[in-house]
């Protein structure tokens, strides 16, 4: 009996932990957990999403020696726009910048690689062009 019980909350308590994941995930700002950083923000109506990940933490390596992966997705009336251009500047504490283009993965995922390679507050501003437009996002990179 108590075993049937506590199964039964504990569904419950995996059902509401699944609910509140998702809705954070439509969050707007940044989480940093378990070294992937994620971004998402609004603009002209469009929903970007970023993520920032280390090269080694994804087994990967940069033909150039980068050491970083920023990815890009944009959503419009809850569908990924898959034609897209865009630039990433990263601007770094020190001031020194890197502009990378946005490669097209396929499917409505870009990407493109940077090397992060001096802790602390990194800018990232992301210029990028759909069939609407130009739009912009910016925002903050912690590196340790
Ligand atoms: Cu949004």
């Amino acid at each position: 009996m108590n075993k049937v019980i506590f199964s039964a909350v504990f569904a419950f308590v995996l059902a509401i932990s699944g609910t509140a994941q998702a809705m954070e995930d439509m969050d707007h700002g940044s989480t940093a957990k378990g070294g992937s950083f994620k971004h998402a923000a609004m603009t002209d109506g469009i929903h970007a999403e970023f993520q920032v990940m280390s090269l080694a933490s994804m087994n990967m390596s940069d033909p150039d020696g980068k050491t970083h992966h920023v990815m890009a997705m944009f959503m419009k009336d809850g569908k990924k726009i898959e034609k897209a251009v865009g630039k990433v500047k990263l601007i770094a504490p020190s001031g020194k910048e890197q502009v990378g283009t946005l490669k097209d993965f396929g499917g409505g995922n870009f990407a493109t690689n940077f090397n992060i390679d001096e802790p602390g507050k990194w800018g990232v501003i992301c210029l990028f062009k759909d069939d609407a437009g130009k739009h912009t996002v910016k925002f903050w990179y912690h590196s340790m």
